[in-house]
Formats: C-alpha cells, sequence, structure tokens
C-alpha cells in the first residue's frame, strides 16, 4: 500500500487503521478486505479527472483514458451478470437506489419495499431518507418467527397483497439485514400481475450471485441495483444494471439526475473487481462465504443465542440476543465485542422494541474473514469466542483475555501480510 510518509498524521491514522484490521476479527456483514490491485487503483491518477458525462459523450477534454476505463467496467460487469446494459458511475449502493427510483417512479408515485426494521435498508422509503420523503413507499416485512425456524422469511402473501391493493409502480427486493436467499421468481409474478416494474437491490448478495451461489436477479428483474465493496469484495461504490430499453433512463438519472463526476479512481477498481469476480476461484469464494456462516451460525446456536430465521443461506447472521439475556442489548453487545477484537454491528430485529440506537439484534458477516482465509473451523472458535465475551461481558480480564484469542487468530489469517509487499 502506498506510504504517506510526507504527511505523517495521516499516514499514522491510516497505519492504525491498518493495524487495526489485522489485529481484528471483520465480521461486519457488509464489509470485506479488497485485493490490492483494487486498492492500486483506488489511489490511482484517475482521481485528478473530471468526467462528467458518459464515454464518448463527456463535458471535459483530455477523457481518452476515462472513456477506456469506464468502457472496460461497464463491459466487465455485464459480462459478470450478463446483462445488457451498466451503469458503474453510482458513489454508493444509496445512490444507485435513488437513480434506479429517478428513473422508473415520479415523485409521489407508490413504491413497495421491505420495512428498515423488518430486514430493509434506509433507502427503501425509511421516513428519515430522501426517498421516503420523495416517494409513496408502502412496506412489507417477514413472517412471525416460529420455534422450528420456518418463520422470519419475508412474507410473499403480504408483498402480493399488499401489492394489488395499493398497485404500487415499482416493487422493491433486496434487504440489508436478512440471513435468507431471496427468489426473484415471485416478485417477477407478483409486479407482472398488478403491472409494476421490479427492481433487486442486490447490495448484499452480489458477489453470492457473480459467484453462483445465490439466484441471478439479472433478466428477472427490470433493474438491480448493487453495491460493489461487499460481498463482491471491490472498491466502494455502487452499480446499476438493466437491459437495453431502461439503459437512456437509467444513466440520465446517475447523471445529470444525480451525480456530478465519476469517481473514475473507483471505476478502474471496480473494473479490476469485476474480473476478479468473473475468475473460478471466486465462485470457489462465494460457496465458502456461506459454508462460513453456517458454521458460525451452527456455534452461535449452540451458545443459546436464538438466530432470526433459524439460520442463514447467505453471509449474514442474525442473532436475537433477547434469547441469552433480556436485559443484553445490541449496543452493548457490540462494545464489548469491540473491546474483545470483534468487530460487528447492532441491528434491529424483526418488531425489535428497541430503537435503532440501541436494538436487540446483533448482524454478523462471513465475508471479509472468508477472504482472510478463514473456514469453517475458525468460524466456530469466533462463534464460541463472541458468546463467552457476552456471557461474560461484566468480567474485563475475561474480555482481554479473549482480545488476546483474538490477536492470536488474526495472526494466522492476515488479509494484508507484510511480506506479501504492502
Ligand atoms: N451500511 C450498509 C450495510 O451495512 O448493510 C447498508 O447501507
Amino acid at each position: 500500500m502506498p506510504r504517506l510518509s510526507s504527511d505523517p498524521e495521516v499516514a499514522a491514522i491510516l497505519e492504525r487503521e491498518l493495524e487495526r484490521q489485522r489485529t481484528t476479527i471483520q465480521l461486519i456483514a457488509s464489509e470485506n478486505f479488497t485485493s490490492r490491485p483494487v486498492l492500486a487503483a483506488t489511489a490511482s491518477v484517475l482521481t485528478n479527472k473530471y468526467s462528467e458525462g458518459y464515454p464518448g459523450r463527456r463535458y471535459y477534454g483530455g477523457n481518452a483514458y476515462a472513456d477506456e476505463i469506464e468502457d472496460l467496467a461497464r463491459r466487465r460487469a455485464c459480462a459478470l451478470f450478463g446483462a445488457e446494459h451498466a451503469n458503474v458511475q453510482p458513489h454508493a449502493g444509496a445512490s444507485a437506489n435513488l437513480a434506479a427510483y429517478l428513473a422508473l417512479v415520479e415523485p409521489g408515485e407508490t413504491i413497495l419495499a421491505m420495512r428498515l426494521d423488518q430486514g430493509g435498508h434506509l433507502t427503501h422509503g425509511s421516513p428519515v431518507s430522501i426517498t421516503g420523503k420523495t416517494w409513496r413507499f408502502v412496506s412489507y416485512g417477514v413472517t412471525p418467527a416460529t420455534d422450528d425456524g420456518s418463520g422470519e422469511r419475508i412474507d410473499l402473501d403480504q408483498v402480493r397483497d399488499l401489492a394489488l391493493e395499493t398497485r404500487p409502480k415499482l416493487i422493491v427486493a433486496g434487504t440489508t439485514a436478512y440471513a435468507r436467499v431471496i427468489d426473484p421468481l415471485p416478485f417477477r409474478q407478483i409486479a407482472d400481475e398488478v403491472g409494476a416494474l421490479f427492481l433487486f437491490d442486490a447490495a448484499h448478495p452480489a458477489g453470492l450471485i457473480a459467484g453462483g451461489a445465490h439466484p441471478s436477479p439479472v433478466g428477472i428483474a427490470d433493474v438491480v441495483t448493487f453495491t460493489t465493496h461487499k460481498t463482491l469484495r471491490g472498491p466502494r461504490g455502487g452499480a446499476v444494471l438493466c437491459g437495453a430499453e431502461l439503459a437512456r433512463a437509467v444513466d440520465a438519472a446517475v447523471f445529470p439526475g444525480l451525480q456530478g463526476g465519476p469517481l473514475d479512481h473507483v471505476v478502474a477498481a471496480k473494473a479490476v473487481a469485476f474480473a476478479e469476480a468473473a475468475r473460478p476461484e471466486f465462485r470457489q469464494y462465494a460457496a465458502d462465504v456461506v459454508a462460513n456462516a453456517n458454521a458460525l451460525a451452527a456455534v452461535i446456536a449452540e451458545e443459546g443465542l436464538r438466530l432470526v430465521s433459524g439460520g442463514t443461506d447467505n453471509h449474514q447472521v442474525l442473532v436475537d440476543l433477547r434469547s441469552f439475556d433480556p436485559e443484553l442489548t445490541g449496543k452493548e453487545a457490540q462494545e464489548v465485542l469491540d473491546r474483545a477484537g470483534i468487530t460487528c454491528n447492532k441491528n434491529q430485529i424483526p418488531d425489535d422494541p428497541r430503537s435503532p440506537f440501541v436494538t436487540s439484534g446483533l448482524r454478523l458477516g462471513s465475508a471479509a474473514e472468508t477472504t482472510a482465509g478463514m473456514g469453517p473451523t475458525e468460524m466456530a472458535e469466533i462463534g464460541r469466542l463472541l458468546a463467552s465475551v457476552l456471557r461474560e461481558r461484566r468480567d474485563e480480564h475475561a474480555v482481554a483475555a479473549a482480545r488476546e484469542e483474538v490477536r492470536a487468530l488474526c495472526k494466522a489469517f492476515d488479509p494484508y501480510p507484510p511480506d506479501a509487499g504492502r
């Protein structure tokens, strides 16, 4: 990684962040460790370039190479996902979703999407998001919890009933805290039944889809949005896929509708990541991510923590802490786990009585540590450590001992080993 010796203050902070990533366990489900080529592209001279517009149609001169890189990224994205058109300019998943709404729905029209506290995203119409202020959102959720773990799945009957009742212009499938596979076909059928368009927000499973571990919504949904930095393991950013007939509307929504100049250095890094995700080893990676999440989930359940939906089909494990200790909040759990070097996030669980700042749940993810090389054995060890830290959370010696175990585990699975040329 490039050194910033001429700015020692910034360099020191970056070194400490690198050290944190190397010596603590990363279980945030939306994070990953990018490859060095992705990091290098992100740090490239393309950060200097202004290229408002699209390849061949820019508002500034000097864009020959910006055009080449964006064309390459678009071609690679289309090839990876089997899409007719890709827009690789969205700065984030939120902007990709906003662009899709802008392209497909007039302000004030109705969109049917998943509610935030049921596993949806802020951009699925939360009242605090511009999406909730601009469009009329109707929300669906998950089925009630059951003892056998068959509940807490997307309630497709509710999706259909609400679609028939409210006749949305657009139906959104996609989640931010949901541990189960999402089949795009029932959503397509419901959308067709009510004459709605269908957007699949693949922010979380994009890498699992690219790696063949989850069904692809491409060619089924009218528009697919995704982030490039979660399971796809690329740079921080977003993208939109669609058929040729929507290409113009989607492109116009991204620029000039929402954004100014693209981040060409990030577009270059996206191109790198799309090529990496097209390799055969990425298919193995996607399968390993799911296997690792299952191994983590199994041990956590054995340790007496209830899993929302009873398990996982993807990279996420959602834990209901109330089953473990009614007093334990997600906030407290996140804080004590942070002290032990286990990084994860508090998360609301379906029908959570606590606020999003406190919560009754934890969201864990396997994508990053799978990249670092961990397997089911390490996942089981992490599950046991996590449970013991929660159990002994008031004993600082026990937390400090867990921190040392975490440090030892991380040493064997360094995402950026110094001898590999960082
Ligand atoms: N922050 C992302 C996540 O963690 O899922 C969603 O925006």
